[in-house]
């Protein structure tokens, strides 16, 4: 057996600085590449500046590197999407399909690309969206996780690529900042909350979406990516679910450990991506095929986020 290699793409993003920290403990520092566009000054291993558009940039590491695994994140996500809409197509395409040429040529065992409830469209059905359904987004970002996800069962089908994917809802984090998403307002709400701020909500307050714990998102990744090849029939991306909730629902969650916690509401272009998407998802494909089961509900997530931002912040003050 070889020695696994991993490259991460988009290394430093919310997801991938945190999955880069478990791929470390899970193989070993020295057998972990982080790569971005940006560098990351308090970052801990092998870390790489790349481009992920230009081919031989991404050949050459993952050649010289022997790398085994490739955890594609790299990626402009919804919100920031519509703002560039062809040079998110252009940058979400290219770098996908520069990730699936190296796999197939230089023969990567296993590819994760990340997929996204933004797949639907607002035709879907809203309460427990089920997995096989038209996919009609409305976003640039949408189409281009479609679009990736049928990429990905052609590479698999035709090449045999062990490339496998995950629908993922909003990912709620201490670890990291989101960034251009329609989902990241649920993020900001805790540090505005741990400060004693009021917040300012860019969705209505009963915009209810599928979201996820940080924790959950990236057991629920390495999960997929460790179960047996004979347990994975979807080649596409399995719909995957943590919890769903509203603004509403979590400034509520929020106020039960800060009584006095203010959010008030201004919706703006992100409240239009929103209503287009799912409310709560159908992950049973994913239950089924490999165990999945998410252990963190709106309350023990905002717990933990709370007590998490503000040993930080007491970390940052000590230090500073
Ligand atoms: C976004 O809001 O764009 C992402 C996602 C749900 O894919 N967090």
């Amino acid at each position: 057996m070889r020695q696994e290699k991993i490259l991460i793409t988009g290394a430093s993003g919310q997801l991938g600085s945190v999955l880069t920290e478990k791929l470390q403990d899970k193989y070993g520092v020295e057998n972990v590449i982080a790569s971005d566009l940006r560098g990351n000054d308090s970052f801990v291993g092998h870390f790489e500046i790349l481009d992920a558009t230009d081919f031989e940039a991404l050949k050459s590491l993952v050649v010289e590197n022997k790398v085994s695994q490739i955890f594609h994140l790299a990626a402009i996500l919804s919100a920031n999407g519509e703002k560039f809409p062809l040079k998110t197509w252009d940058i979400n395409m290219k770098t996908f399909f520069n990730v699936l040429e190296v796999s197939r040529i230089y023969k990567v065992d296993k590819v994760f690309f990340p997929s996204s409830i933004a797949v639907y469209g607002a035709d879907a059905p809203k309460i427990m969206t089920p997995q096989d359904f038209v996919l009609a987004p409305a976003t640039v970002y949408g189409v281009s996780k479609v679009a990736g996800e049928n990429w990905a069962n052609y590479y698999h089908e035709k090449y045999g690529l062990d490339i496998r994917s995950l629908r993922y809802p909003g990912v709620i984090g201490y670890q990291s900042l989101p960034g251009g998403g329609t989902t990241d307002y649920a993020v900001d709400i805790y540090h505005k909350a741990i400060h004693n701020k009021k917040f300012e909500c860019f969705l209505d307050s009963d915009m209810a979406l599928p979201m996820i714990y940080m924790e959950d998102a990236i057991r629920a990744t390495i999960e997929l990516m460790d179960a047996p090849v004979e347990n994975i029939n979807i080649r596409t991306s399995y719909n995957l679910s943590g919890m769903s909730f509203s603004p509403a629902n979590l400034a509520a969650a929020i106020r039960k450990v800060y009584p006095n916690f203010e959010i008030g509401y201004k919706p703006d272009f992100r409240q239009e991506i929103a209503v287009t998407w799912p409310t709560s998802i159908d992950d049973s494909c994913a239950r089924k095929d490999w165990n999945w089961k998410p252990k963190f509900d709106i309350d023990a997530m905002t717990e933990t986020m709370i007590k998490e931002l503000k040993r930080k912040e007491t970390t940052k003050l000590q230090n500073s």
